[in-house]
């Protein structure tokens, strides 16, 4: 069945020609992301689709689930096109809950648990987001208490959902138990299926709209390039939000081919190896910092890690000297990948060299990804020259969401997204990230916008002035650090890191952008226009 798109106000739109071509080509295809979770469903009812803590859920099970939730959903009111907040912890329920949205043609923000208000509201405020999911508490903070707090503030929010800490509860259950839907299509794949957000180089972060096709295309490329096949049992420990978590490969890449995914809290090796041991889990996506734990971990020597066969890694810079421990240490294969949730992504191919595989973070899969490595100027460099990635095609957004003033900067007039990145690219099209232009700390793959970080920090009345730059760190890849300039001398007694932490959580600020070192300074290094020198500063350490 046909259904006309329809677009979103400040989503900027793919021109016609592109669309034909995508679809011509066949990178784009007539199917919604609930239609992918269905067919396989139909297919493979008795598998195992999920497992998360005592659940466990097959294809059947899941999409059965999907259809009650998404009846108690549309029972509150919400019509396709219209914008949730989803903020929940790595749960088998934020499943339930996008393919629920995706069923009905809701777009859902997804937002890390790390989030804290700051960025909630944000969210809330900039999408006019009319429900709003999430859990009681996380980490302290009560959550419940906030929801109620926005409900008051935006009259849009109309509705929270609170989930039990741990996921489920009884405002869940009761969701569950309004009847059911059929399923049906009741969106077009060119709709936008849910808003990114994205790792952040502004003041706040930006919204990234990606539809049905976008994410479908991604997700394909994913799985065939990393060998995602139904007898794969994915461990997932990123935020289940995360770009590396949904698509690429993520449990959509999963549930395309049948395949398992096991949901970990979190990546440490205390949570995460008796999952691979009980479930005898195969492969698994980690961030570099993730990786180096299990590497150095002593629990290695008395867990049954056997079944893994794949790692795979990205995020952020992993050094060659960790990448070539990977496969001698832990008898694997290391699967490197360089994304950005704005929409490239690439990878190794499995059949790679070794050498290649420690060195390179991958190519992309398919012509249609349009690769540009440019000087300053924007002339292409020839290949083993660094220069500013570029980059286009059928899994890349032309725009944040309602954002003119930052789509103008981060997107060429002909709509390449300037990612940012420094890489160098070999003859055979393989890629290396050599380096950053953006101003962006990436902390072992979270990554903070230090205008941001100082945005807040310039809110405490001790402080005159504040700059946040990225140091080196060996596990992490990155650290922050906050320069200061007290107000006054008295005030500087007042900016020790425990007191400016605090003072960043009290503010509602997510708790993985707050600095790690601060240092307080009589003034700092300016350059010739008379801005800060992050790179004097950068320099210092
Ligand atoms: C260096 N920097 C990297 C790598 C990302 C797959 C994989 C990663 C992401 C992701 C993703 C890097 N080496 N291997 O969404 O689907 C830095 C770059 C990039 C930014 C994007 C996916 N892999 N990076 O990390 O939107 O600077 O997506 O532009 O979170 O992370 O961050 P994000």
């Amino acid at each position: 069945m046909s259904i006309e798109p329809l677009p979103l106000d400040g989503v900027v739109q793919y021109p016609p020609e592109t669309v034909a071509e995508y679809l011509d080509k066949g990178y784009w295809r007539d199917q919604t992301l609930s239609e992918l979770l269905f067919a396989t469903a139909r297919q493979h009812p008795d598998k195992t689709a999920v497992i998360d803590r005592d659940r466990q859920l097959t294809y059947a099970q899941l999409t059965d689930e999907i259809l009650r939730l998404a009846a108690g959903l549309q029972q509150l009111g919400l019509r396709r096109g219209d914008r949730v907040v989803v903020h929940l912890p790595n749960t088998y329920e934020y499943i339930v809950f996008v393919f629920a949205f995706w069923e009905l043609g809701v777009v859902p923000v997804v937002a890390p648990i790390a989030h804290r208000r700051t960025e909630i509201e944000h969210f809330v405020r900039i999408a006019q987001a009319r429900v709003y999911i999430t859990v009681a508490s996380d980490s302290g903070t009560d959550l419940a208490a906030m929801a109620a707090d926005l409900k008051q503030r935006w009259s849009h929010l109309e509705h929270t959902v609170i989930l039990d800490q741990g996921g489920g509860g009884a405002e869940y259950q009761a969701l569950l138990s309004r009847g059911t839907l059929e399923h049906a299509r009741r969106c077009s794949p060119q709709d936008v299926a849910l808003l990114q957000i994205s790792g952040g180089t502004t003041g706040v972060p930006k919204l990234m709209p990606h539809t049905h096709q976008t994410y479908g295309y991604a997700l394909r490329r994913s799985v065939g390039e990393r060998g995602i096949v139904f007898r794969t049992i994915h461990l997932l420990v990123i935020p289940i939000c995360h770009s590396m978590s949904t698509r690429s490969p993520g449990f959509l890449g999963a549930f395309s081919v049948g395949a398992t995914i096991v949901i970990a809290p979190n990546g440490s090796p205390d949570t995460a190896f008796p999952l691979i041991e009980k479930h005898r889990v195969n492969r698994v996506s980690l961030v570099p910092p993730i990786l180096l734990a299990w590497l150095n971990s002593s629990l290695r020597k008395s867990s049954d890690l056997s079944s893994l066969e794949v790692i795979m890694c990205g995020g952020a810079k992993l050094t060659e000297t960790v990448a070539a421990r990977v496969e001698p240490e832990f008898g694997v294969q290391l699967s490197q990948s360089f994304g950005m949730g704005e929409g490239l992504v690439v990878s190794n191919p499995a059949d790679v060299d070794r050498a290649t595989s420690v060195r390179y973070q991958g190519r992309p899969a398919s012509e249609a990804d349009e690769i540009r490595v440019v000087d300053d100027e924007g002339n292409d460099v020839p290949p083993g020259v660094a220069g500013h990635l570029l980059t286009r095609g059928p899994s890349v957004i032309l725009g944040y969401y309602r954002n003119p003033e930052q789509n103008a900067l981060a997107f060429t007039p002909d709509g390449f997204y300037r990612t940012g990145d420094i890489v160098e690219r070999d003859h055979r099209g393989f890629i290396r990230v050599v380096g950053r232009s953006k101003d962006q700390i990436n902390r072992g793959g979270e990554k903070i916008a230090p205008e941001e970080l100082e945005n807040a920090i310039l809110a405490h009345a001790g402080v005159h002035n504040a700059s946040a730059i990225g140091v080196d760190d060996e596990i992490l890849g990155e650290r922050v650090k906050v320069y200061l300039i007290p107000r006054s001398p008295q005030s500087a007694s007042d900016l020790t890191l425990g007191k400016v932490r605090q003072f960043l959580r009290e503010s509602g600020l997510a708790t993985f952008k707050l600095p790690d070192v601060v240092e307080v300074v009589d003034e700092f290094p300016y350059t010739a226009v008379g801005k800060v020198s992050k790179r004097l500063q950068r320099e210092q350490n």
